[in-house]
């Protein structure tokens, strides 16, 4: 079996490391500096045209986007460890939370990070679409919060779907959020950032 990531650190390729880590299977890691333009090399387009991370090659197979890649590896390698479920409504579950993660959440922190952190030029920051975009994070923690409310994980138990979603949570702490209102959040983070893989992988970094 080979399975190679590529990754870089600070940026989503963390929320495959997470799930990589969680499953605990062998994997290679390249890295890949964005900052010296890594990403968009000939060799690194035949693998992702995007030019992004995180991508995986599994057994010669290139997959890309990370919801499609936590999936991929929890029916493949996390149904017997219990990390994701068999196919079937919980799966459903499992997928919904995934692409949740990304588009409805991942979608509002990232409008709220393009018009507001210095990486983006002042001139294209937009304070209403800034406001907005912290509105519909506010919403995406209710929502959360709510689910939370009587149980400890997204699916009752642990399962990749929360490592999915942890790693962009901390998104929220980097841009100076604070979650602590969301008590039910505040639990579920708390307890997923200690487990031994969340921890093994901020000891590296
Ligand atoms: N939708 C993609 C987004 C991945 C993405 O935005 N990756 C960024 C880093 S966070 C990237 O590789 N950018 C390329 C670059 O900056 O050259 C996913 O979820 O995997």
């Amino acid at each position: 079996m080979s399975l190679t990531l590529y990754y870089s650190a600070m940026s989503t390729a963390e929320i495959t490391l997470l799930v990589l880590t969680e499953l605990g299977i062998p994997f290679e890691t390249v890295a890949i500096d964005l900052r010296k333009g890594e990403s968009k090399t000939a060799s690194f387009l035949a693998i992702n045209p995007n030019g992004m991370v995180p991508t995986i090659v599994h057994n010669g197979t290139s997959i890309w986007e990370s919801t499609a890649i936590t999936m991929y590896l929890g029916e493949t390698f996390g149904v017997d460890k219990n990390l994701y479920p068999s196919a079937g409504p919980k799966r459903g579950e499992a997928m919904k939370w995934i692409a949740w993660s990304n588009v409805t959440f991942g979608g509002a922190v990232n409008r709220l990070a393009r018009n507001t952190m210095d990486w983006v030029p002042k001139e294209q920051h937009n304070a209403a679409a800034a406001e907005s975009a912290r509105k519909s994070i506010d919403d995406c923690l209710q929502i959360l919060d709510r689910e939370l409310t009587s149980k400890d994980f997204l699916l009752g138990s642990y399962t990749l779907a929360d490592a999915h979603l942890t790693s962009l949570v901390d998104w929220l702490s980097f841009m100076g959020i604070d979650i602590a209102t969301y008590k039910h959040v505040m639990a579920w983070r708390t307890t997923c950032c200690a487990r031994p893989a969340y921890q093994a992988i901020q000891r590296k970094s």
